[in-house]
């Protein structure tokens, strides 16, 4: 992400806090894996890694039978490339997020979802996975600021989380919320961004076929810096749509104003669709860097998913459907 309103006191937060000495207490105190806890040099990613499998109480469901219909034209980005590139601006505004990541507590973790709906719950993650059919696929990530992945994701079409919401008739959109802890996620200490996250969807693009809920990634248990332990992937939009760590779904019938929305509303709006011939206003989306190969590919329309999506698109060409 790049906004303009970077103040000149906004220093990267890797020349900021040792938050790793933080995030090492807690990885002591979460238990559960005390062997790997005891053994010396435990920041290391890999060690990370394992430690959230030992400890995640749907382990037993990866890796999930891979479904063959969501194809790739590349091949998937290197897990350790992918996991210490992100974006998670919640903990800082670099991609360098992975050990403060580490911070946040996945579990317990209970999802709300209310607004427009039959009967408003709260369900725990593990119920909610547990309720639902993991399955593996293989989509394409398109970041707005011109870089790109691609993922095996785990988890369930959004389908499937609206036949559990049950929302009525009316409720035309669903908002979604990202967790908000300041005494986790120093980004939430930024004031000027308009926490917590928020990003929406048309009642058509969450029922889309592609609109998937990511619980994993590469055969596992999702990792924290890649939006544990539920995001959203909606490929066929830029990469800012894709929610990371919700924690609340509202149906609606107003639209959601998403946080980058909110913050630069000239360059960042409610549809977000991949078009690589509508430019941003500060840089050209005519080509992406394949993240881990440095390959420059020409950018796809709808990022190569039109099929799928052009038609939720057909009667809305007055709206701003690009950026
Ligand atoms: N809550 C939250 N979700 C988020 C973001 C964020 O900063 N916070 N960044 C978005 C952006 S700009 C991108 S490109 C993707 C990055 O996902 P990745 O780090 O798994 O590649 O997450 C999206 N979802
Ligand atoms: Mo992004």
């Amino acid at each position: 992400m790049n906004v303009i309103r970077r103040r000149g006191w906004e220093i990267p937060e890797r020349l900021a806090t040792p938050e790793h000495y933080f995030f090492n207490r807690r990885a002591f105190i979460a238990g559960g894996a005390s062997t790997l806890a005891l053994a010396p040099g435990l920041a290391s990613a890999q060690r990370v890694a394992d430690l959230a499998k030992l400890s995640d109480p749907t382990a037993d469901l990866y890796p999930a039978k891979r479904n063959a219909k969501y194809t790739l034209d590349r091949p998937i980005t290197d897990e350790k490339i992918n996991t210490h590139y992100n974006n998670f601006y919640e903990f800082n505004s670099s991609k360098d997020v992975a050990e403060q990541a580490q911070a946040l507590r996945i579990r317990p973790w209970t999802i709300k979802i209310d607004g427009m709906v039959e009967k408003p719950q709260e369900v725990g993650i593990d119920d909610l996975i547990r309720k639902m059919t993991l399955e593996e696929r293989t989509y394409r990530h398109r970041c707005v600021e011109a870089w790109s992945m691609a993922i095996a994701w785990t988890g369930f079409p959004f389908a499937k989380l609206l036949d559990f919401a049950r929302p009525l008739g009316s409720a035309k959109y669903v908002r979604m919320e990202t967790f908000m802890d300041k005494s986790v996620a120093p980004g939430q200490r930024q004031p000027w961004y308009p926490w917590p996250y928020i990003e929406g969807l048309t009642m058509a693009e969450a029922a889309n076929e592609l609109t998937f809920l990511a619980t994993g990634a590469y055969g596992h248990p999702i990792a924290k810096q890649m939006g544990a332990p539920l995001r959203l992937a909606v490929p066929w939009k830029y990469g800012f749509k894709s929610i990371k760590s919700v924690v609340r779904f509202t149906f609606t019938d107003k639209r959601p104003k998403g946080l980058w929305e909110a913050l630069q509303s000239s360059e960042y709006g409610f549809w977000a669709n991949v078009n690589p011939k509508v430019p941003h206003p500060r840089w050209s989306q005519a080509t992406e860097e394949l993240i881990g190969t440095g390959e420059r590919r020409p950018t796809l329309l709808f990022n190569g998913y039109g099929e799928y999506v052009a038609d939720i698109y057909k009667n809305l060409q007055n709206e701003r459907l690009w950026a």
